[in-house]
């Protein structure tokens, strides 16, 4: 792929860097830590950069510790279909619901949380689990004019994943920069979320071509 070079009709989405999803987080994506210096670069190049946030009340839906029996990582059928049940993490206001420390995001110029309902997980950066329920993002991109949108963060076969495939079903050209991503791999998830990106149109790009 040739160079790009970001435009004013560019953002940069950078999904869930916070502790949680580092080495010694509660969910930790092996290697989580290590996109933080390639998305500082990237901060530097694009003029339009939005922050995701996992953001769970205590007692959140997903965490398999508020349903009985059942582990970490394994899958229960909610109203709105199957969800993985996990550790608790990312709960609001905790050090580990922070950005990594390491990360310059204070020119970000938007925040979005997600995951703040009790009974209903969101992967997406634009609809929550259901498919349905939006975050808002939609709009507030259109509004600002933005056609791009560069995706970058964690975890690349969950919440990175569901984002790019909102992203694009939305039609806004979608890009993924891989080399700034770490997946949970479980189960295939990252072999999958490789094929699915090439299926919808997803670029799946390098980020030394973003300069
Ligand atoms: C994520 C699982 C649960 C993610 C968030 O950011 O990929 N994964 N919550
Ligand atoms: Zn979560």
């Amino acid at each position: 792929m040739s160079v790009i070079k970001p435009e004013q009709r560019d953002v940069l989405l950078v999904i869930d860097v916070q502790n949680d999803f580092c080495p010694g987080g509660a969910l930790e994506v092996p290697r989580g830590d290590e996109v933080v210096p390639a998305i500082n670069d990237l901060i530097t190049r694009f003029d339009h950069v939005v922050l995701t946030q996992d953001w769970h009340p205590q007692g959140h839906s997903s965490f398999a510790s508020v349903h009985p029996g059942k582990n970490p990582f394994s899958e229960v059928s909610m109203d709105y279909g199957p969800q993985t049940l996990w550790p608790d993490h990312c709960i609001q206001g905790s050090s580990g619901a922070d950005f990594h420390d390491g990360m310059s995001w204070s020119k970000a110029e938007m925040v979005i949380r997600k995951g703040f309902r009790s009974g209903i997980d969101s992967y997406s950066a634009f609809f929550e689990n259901d498919k349905t329920t939006p975050t808002g993002l939609t709009g507030y991109l259109r509004e600002r004019g933005f056609t791009r949108v560069f995706c970058a963060g964690l975890a690349f076969d969950f919440c990175v994943r569901y984002s790019a495939e909102d992203a694009k079903r939305q039609r806004f050209e979608t890009f993924v920069i891989e080399d700034a991503c770490r997946a949970i791999d479980m189960q295939g998830s990252a072999a999958a979320t490789r094929d699915s990106f090439s299926a919808l149109g997803i670029d799946l790009i390098n980020s030394t071509v973003v300069r």
